[in-house]
């Protein structure tokens, strides 16, 4: 679908669908103050077009001399808007009948349905705010967890639009030395003039991109395993991590044939623990399959908690635990600390965990190794990318600055016109293809 025109007039409901105390209807383009003029009667006998903008005033919603209800029009002027154009906004009671109706009358008046996120397309459109802007304020109206509003409005705010700003302010001074050489080479210039603010430039997109894990796992959440033997503790650690009994306990070898997930947070990210049945070889089928699944989801995580009974001698089952996982996937645990060590840690042959489910020695220090492999460095007031695309557009900036380092100097200045051009598209201060306009705007509700 192409992108819709500018200069027509779009309404829709801007609050969520079911009830509630207020509702709002959105008006936003040149004939807002006829749709309001057509419907609204303030109580103080002025006509809403004669009212100025950053106004609320009260009233009634009429139509055909009936009363649809009892209302506050907020009035906004051209460019003091959210879309910069003149706009208004009709707080009725929170009904569905009431503000389908109210929508119909603006229909009715001139007002063409609004598409999902328009209003916001309108702003972006209109230069207001920038397409980073833009998707935030999709993130923010998504945001579950305290560190997803924050990421979102640090987005807002324009945290990130400056850091790439500054990038790219600092590219553009390279590409204009380096065409100054193309154009007059008899002028020396050192090389070292390139490569420097070149190599600043990478180092501010690798701090940058160090986030990215942190911001994707914010957005999503993430999801830990808890693995190993039978009777090595799983259901026991996961029940100790969510601080409530979820998981059935018993020295019974077996007792967990399912998995079963719980909700916990560590530093604002929502994690799900899985809590999975003893891996062995099962000649029960129900067991067995159990065990494949703990297997199949071992593969399919963010992280797995290895657990290793430290009060049982180490069996060869639990070394294999460890060979089918990639080294940064997983955590290796001691369970059962409490007890009398049955092995010494150095056994494993790689750094493990003490943990006792019982006593709750380790939890903490479990609950911080969790927190250090899911998000890393990324400091808790940074500012995290959470944004696929733009992690792939600073990706990609990033290898063509390592190609222009080490590039003859016309070929470095097309690396950087390139990495330029795409550093542009994620503020969208260049022409940003239609797609993917459409595909940003068409995640956001209608009304946004
Ligand atoms: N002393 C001590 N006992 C523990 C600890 N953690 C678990 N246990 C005991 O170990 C036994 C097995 O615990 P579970 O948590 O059911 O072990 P599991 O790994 O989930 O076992 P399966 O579901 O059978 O694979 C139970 O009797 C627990 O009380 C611990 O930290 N210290
Ligand atoms: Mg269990």
């Amino acid at each position: 679908m192409p992108l819709p025109p500018l200069d027509d007039t779009i309404a829709a409901i801007a609050t969520a669908p079911g009830t509630g105390a207020i509702g709002i209807v959105r008006v936003s383009g040149p004939a807002s103050y006829t749709v309001a003029n057509g419907l609204f009667r303030p109580f103080s006998g002025q006509l809403p077009s004669a009212l100025p903008g950053g106004r609320a005033t009260y009233g009634r919603i009429e139509w055909c001399g009936a009363v649809i209800d009892e209302a506050l029009l907020l009035s906004f002027r051209n460019p003091h808007s959210y879309t910069t154009q003149d706009l208004i906004e009709l707080q009725t009671h929170g009904g569905p009948a009431v503000l389908r109706r109210v929508l119909e009358l603006c229909v009715e008046l001139g007002a063409r349905l609004a598409r999902p996120g328009e209003f916001t397309l309108r702003a972006f459109l209109s230069g207001r705010i920038d397409l980073v802007q833009a998707e935030s304020v999709l993130d923010l109206v998504h945001a579950q967890s305290e560190t997803a509003r924050r990421n979102a409005s640090f987005g807002l705010s324009k945290v990130l639009s400056r850091k790439i700003d500054e990038i790219q302010s600092q590219l553009t001074n390279v590409y204009a030395a380096i065409q100054a050489v193309i154009d007059y080479p008899e002028e020396e210039v050192p090389e070292a003039q390139f490569h420097q603010p070149l190599g600043e430039a990478i180092k501010t997109i690798d701090r940058l991109m160090s986030t990215a894990k942190a911001g994707m796992l914010s957005r999503r959440g993430a999801r830990i395993a808890l693995i190993g033997r039978p009777n090595v503790g799983k259901s026991s650690l996961l029940n100790a991590l969510i601080g409530y009994q979820r998981s059935i306990v018993s020295d019974i070898p077996g007792t967990t044939r399912d998995y079963l997930e719980a909700p916990l947070s560590i530093e604002g990210i929502p994690v799900t623990a899985i809590d999975t049945a003893g891996i062995h070889d099962s000649e029960d089928d129900l067991e067995a399959r159990g065990v494949a699944m703990a297997r199949e989801i071992a593969r399919n995580t963010d992280l797995c908690l290895c657990l290793i009974d430290g009060s049982r001698d180490v069996v060869e089952g639990d070394i294999e635990l460890l060979q089918d996982l990639s080294e940064e996937r997983f955590l290796v645990v001691t369970s059962k600390v409490d007890l009398p060590a049955a092995w010494h840690p150095e056994t494993l042959g790689v750094k493990s965990l003490p943990i006792s489910s019982v006593s709750g020695a380790g939890i903490e220090e479990l609950k911080g190794a969790i927190r250090d492999s899911l998000i890393g460095t990324a400091g808790t007031d940074d500012l995290w990318l959470t944004n696929e695309r733009h992690i792939e557009a600073l990706s990609n900036t990033r290898e063509l600055l390592e190609n222009a380092i080490d590039a003859p100097d016309d070929l470095a200045a097309l690396d950087l016109a390139e990495a330029l051009q795409i550093l542009a598209q994620i503020t969208g201060r260049t022409d940003v293809a239609e797609e993917t306009l459409e595909r940003i705007f068409a995640a956001f509700c209608v009304g946004k």
